[in-house]
């Protein structure tokens, strides 16, 4: 394991403070080190960014923006603040930057609030075919606030863009019901998006575009995935998934108007005191994203979803859609076995030390708690420096665990082999061995 002497001091002083909370940190710590991370939402952050949020920053009341707060004593918080807003606006090349959102929800809700009044239509890429809660579920805000029309992926197997989005429905969609908003950007949808096109019909239909790229931001900033700019006019995007920064939330755009609505929207509409020591640890994590070696890490990190991807596929397995382009992947477990579930599936892969989660795929018959799938996705291995044959490892293992349907044996096998893999590439400042 690698030595991160800050964290070994944080889990030293729990341990005298609050031993209960020292022990199931230094659990879930060894549990992160010693199993393979394939939840495509998920990365393993610097020590930097990590430490960063661990800081006096935590202490302070900092309602409001940058020089017009609401609480004395903001001095150094509108530095910080200040800091991240530059550093995204840079990464992104966007000219107004919120970096408040606690998370990517409340970033969507302050897009929403900033766009539409309540009831008015949005369209969007419903929940079951890769979409996300905040954009249209039934109890969701935005299902509940606002009224969602849907537009269709391609459900036609024999269609050259099978499982893809259909632009052309789409447009239909929006001529049909001119709403405010069209939503563009998933949480479980394997390929490029085609901003420019939205952007047009969004003109057709008098709709404002909204790109949440949670999951691709990191690919966006690193230039490997296609920018939402200039054709968006809100972006919204969490900070921890593919961007690999704390946990939180973000939104750009280049319009001045929209900006003061967003600012609004979010304080005082959405939250209260911002959670600075997050900011703060934003600002490192853009900053690290700026350096050209992200690029290499986001390159890195579709090579080894397009390696994992193959692998599965030469093993039987179906990828919706037949590959991906981006960090992430959707396995029709039915190719391989018509009894596979992504409930058992999932199951099965953590006891052998593999973490991943089930997920529908387009059109899925079974419901969301069972599904056909699994969702995979590279940016935490890429992290921790796995490459292509790691990736191919692990489609064998992940095929040896499901083919035996979750065996004792089997499972303990690739258990060991996953922790002696685990082992060769210890996580970016895990802390020393654990004893608590
Ligand atoms: N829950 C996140 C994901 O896993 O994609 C989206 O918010």
């Amino acid at each position: 394991m690698s030595h991160d002497p800050i964290a070994e001091s944080v889990l030293d002083l729990l341990r005298d403070a609050d031993p209960d909370v020292a022990t199931i940190i230094n659990a879930e710590q060894e549990r992160q080190a010693s199993t393979i991370e394939l939840i495509a939402s998920e990365n393993h952050v610097s020590p930097a960014v990590m430490h960063a949020m661990g800081t006096c920053l935590t202490n302070k009341y900092a309602e409001g923006y940058p020089g017009a707060r609401y609480y004395g004593g903001c001095e150094h918080h509108d530095r910080i603040e200040t800091l991240a807003r530059e550093r995204a606006k840079q990464l992104f090349g966007a000219r107004f930057a919120n970096v408040q959102p606690h998370s990517g929800a409340q970033a969507n809700m302050a897009a929403f609030m900033a766009a539409m009044k309540p009831g008015e239509t949005f369209a969007s890429l419903v929940l079951k075919d890769g979409g996300h809660l905040s954009h249209g579920m039934k109890i969701n805000f935005s299902g509940t606030f606002y009224t969602p029309v849907h537009y269709p992926l391609h459900y036609d197997e024999s269609h050259p863009d099978f499982e893809r989005i259909d632009y052309e429905a789409c447009r239909e969609v929006c001529v049909e019901h001119k709403p405010k908003v069209i939503l563009c950007g998933y949480s479980a949808y394997p390929r490029e998006i085609d901003f420019a096109r939205f952007r047009a019909i969004a003109d057709e239909a008098g709709a404002l575009l909204v790109a949440d790229i949670a999951h691709i931001a990191g690919l966006v900033a690193a230039g490997v995935h296609p920018s939402p700019f200039p054709h968006a006019h809100i972006v919204t995007t969490t900070t921890h998934k593919t961007l690999r920064g704390p946990r939180g939330g973000l939104v750009l755009t280049n319009d001045e108007e929209l900006a003061k609505k967003i600012d609004r929207s979010l304080f005082p509409g959405v939250q209260g005191g911002p959670l600075m020591h997050i900011i703060g640890a934003k600002a490192v994590a853009f900053g690290e994203a700026l350096k050209p070696d992200f690029k290499d890490y986001a390159k890195r990190v579709v090579a080894n979803a397009q390696a994992l991807a193959n692998g599965l596929i030469e093993k039987g397995y179906r990828i919706t859609s037949g590959g991906t382009d981006n960090h992430l992947m959707l396995v029709d477990l039915r190719a391989r076995d018509a009894e596979l579930t992504g409930a058992d599936a999932e199951k099965w892969l953590e006891a052998a030390g593999v973490i991943t989660n089930k997920n529908g795929i387009p059109d899925d018959p079974r419901p969301p708690r069972i599904t056909s799938g699994l969702r995979l996705g590279s940016p935490a291995v890429t992290t921790r420096g796995f490459g292509a044959d790691e990736m191919r490892r692990i489609a064998g293992w992940i095929d040896t665990v499901l083919g035996s349907k979750g065996e004792d044996g089997a499972t303990r096998q690739v258990r060991e082999e996953v922790r002696e893999l685990c082992a060769a590439f210890p996580l970016p400042g895990s802390a020393a061995p654990a004893r608590a």
